[in-house]
């Protein structure tokens, strides 16, 4: 048994330092890669160790040392990206980081890589898949009140890896103002509240995904989907060593 933690790829984003607070002002053209640290302390709380993907690196290179991926929040994908015009500029998309995060994905889904997707993460992982979005659902925004409000119910499907980890039902978050409209090619809805898609798996490959944020709930170093996560790339990890 290797008894060497696997390792976990965390998305972020490229921002100008100007957009950053506390910049000084002769470097606000210098650009700089941001990513919410809770994400690396729930999988490194999990038992792996979290590692941030910077986004001028081909995102492929990663796919030979990686044994797992988390797709995190972030911007809208582009419309574009599911055959769309945009119907709304509050999020504006960064395109760079689709480009990066699409292929990052094919090459996961390639190799069998784990993966797991949280909010804007659920979204790309339906797109990829040739899914659409809903681009507004105000309702679901709750942009003004603190990250780790319980804000609605998720009812999970039985018989699937979200209700293997959380049971029959859980009180979430809602910080998404888009949502999943048709779903990609071999992906199952799995979650929901009420009309709204919260949550997807794949048929056959480990990719899971969920609308809300649980890394940046009360319980979130301690929440069990990060320990499914880090549990399949350690599966993930040992079969490669294996072959
Ligand atoms: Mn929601």
């Amino acid at each position: 048994m290797n008894e060497t933690r696997p390792l976990i790829g965390l998305t972020g984003r490229r921002k100008f330092a100007r957009d950053l607070v506390s910049a000084p002002e002769v470097l606000h053209h210098l650009q700089g890669d941001w990513y919410y640290a809770d994400y690396a302390h729930s999988v490194f709380e999990a038992g792996a160790i979290p590692v941030n993907l910077p986004q001028n690196v081909p995102p492929e290179m990663f796919a030979d040392h990686l044994d797992g991926i988390l797709l995190t929040g972030g911007a809208d994908i582009a419309p574009d990206r599911y055959d769309q015009e945009p119907e709304t500029d509050e999020f504006p998309p960064e395109p760079d980081r689709d480009e990066f995060e699409l292929n990052l994905l094919s090459s996961a889904t390639t190799a069998g890589m784990p993966v797991l997707g949280i909010c804007r993460g659920l979204q790309l992982i339906n797109v990829h898949a040739g899914g659409s979005l809903h681009q507004h659902v105000p309702e679901h925004a709750m942009f003004e009140q603190p990250p780790n409000t319980l804000s609605h119910t998720v009812a999970l499907e039985p018989d699937c890896t979200l209700s293997s980890v959380y049971g029959s039902s859980i009180e979430v978050n809602s910080l998404h103002h888009q949502t999943v409209d048709a779903v990609g090619d071999g992906l199952q809805i799995t979650a929901r509240s009420d009309d709204t898609v919260e949550g997807l798996e794949h048929d056959t490959l480990p990719i899971v995904a969920v609308q809300w944020h649980p890394e940046m709930l009360d319980t979130g170093r301690t929440d069990p989907i990060f320990r499914w996560l880090v549990d399949q790339a350690a599966s993930y990890r040992e079969a490669a060593a294996r072959s």
